[in-house]
């Protein structure tokens, strides 16, 4: 066996790749009580009253609100939790995700 010591010229450098986030964006309709979207926006993500009037004001007067950024999937089925919770009640309540730039 050979003595010489044999080692890569470059080592490589271990990329950690961050995942994209996705943002839930809560969209504004003229319908569903401004009670009710404050409700399931506490529930559903995890917010105190005051946090949860802001953002559903905010969508209220610009129409739609960023909620929060998660991984996909998390993004997708708090969406789907948020928009079928109005649903169940008769209501038009959407929540929808978009990736992040
Ligand atoms: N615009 C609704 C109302 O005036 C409240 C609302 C806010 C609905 C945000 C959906 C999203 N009752």
């Amino acid at each position: 066996m050979s003595d010489i010591d044999v080692k890569p010229d470059t080592i490589a450098k271990p990329k950690i790749e961050q995942p994209r986030l996705h943002k839930v964006i809560l969209i504004n309709d003229d319908y569903t009580p401004r009670e009710f979207v404050t409700a399931v926006l506490m529930m559903v993500f995890h917010m105190s009253e005051d946090q949860a009037y802001r953002i559903m004001m905010t969508a209220h007067q610009r129409g739609a609100c960023v909620v929060a950024a998660f991984t996909r999937d998390i993004a997708e089925s708090k969406a789907t939790e948020g928009t079928n919770a109005g649903r169940q009640n008769g209501h038009p309540l959407e929540f929808t995700t978009e990736p992040e730039e």
